[in-house]
């Protein structure tokens, strides 16, 4: 089953959005596998963002995801990892469309509320690098035959 990493960054957490973000994927009927509070630290930011080290926005980028909790999740499900994008939205949430997280609820490319997974590889990488096997929890909910044939 596929699996996807998504984070509720520090602007998200500081603007009492975590219950709205989770119930849009809890709704949509993927399944919550792993969830913890926590602080970033710079190691880790910069590991996660390590794609970005030679973009300008890097050191903001690190100072911002480290600068307040931050809610570190994954999520489970058929398709999960294009599907939670989508959600999600554009990167940019002026363009964002309407609907999405970031349409909805966001004004600005650096404060655009949350982290999500952009592939089965990334997807993989991210919940090894902030999951211990141990955190992550294997269960069937009984919603699966109401939405799935
Ligand atoms: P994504 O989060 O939609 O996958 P990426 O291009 O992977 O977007 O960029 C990672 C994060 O870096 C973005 O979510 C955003 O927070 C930040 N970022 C990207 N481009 C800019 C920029 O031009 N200015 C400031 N921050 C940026």
């Amino acid at each position: 089953m596929e699996r996807t990493f998504l984070a509720i960054k520090p602007d998200g957490v500081q603007r009492g959005l975590v219950g709205e973000i989770i119930r849009r994927f809890e709704t949509k009927g993927f399944t919550l596998v792993g969830l913890k509070l926590l602080n970033v630290s710079r190691e880790l930011a910069e590991q996660h963002y390590g794609v970005h080290r030679e973009r300008p926005f890097f050191g903001g980028l690190v100072e911002f995801i480290t600068s307040s909790p931050v809610v570190a999740m994954v999520w489970e499900g058929d398709g999960v990892i294009a599907s939670a994008r989508k959600i999600i939205g554009a990167t940019n949430p002026l363009t964002a469309e309407p609907g999405t997280i970031r349409g909805d609820f966001g004004l600005n490319i650096g404060r655009n509320l949350i982290h999500g997974s952009d592939a089965p590889e990334t997807a993989q990488q991210e919940v090894a690098l902030w999951f211990k096997d141990e955190e992550l929890v294997s269960w069937q909910p009984h919603l699966t035959p109401w939405l799935h044939e």
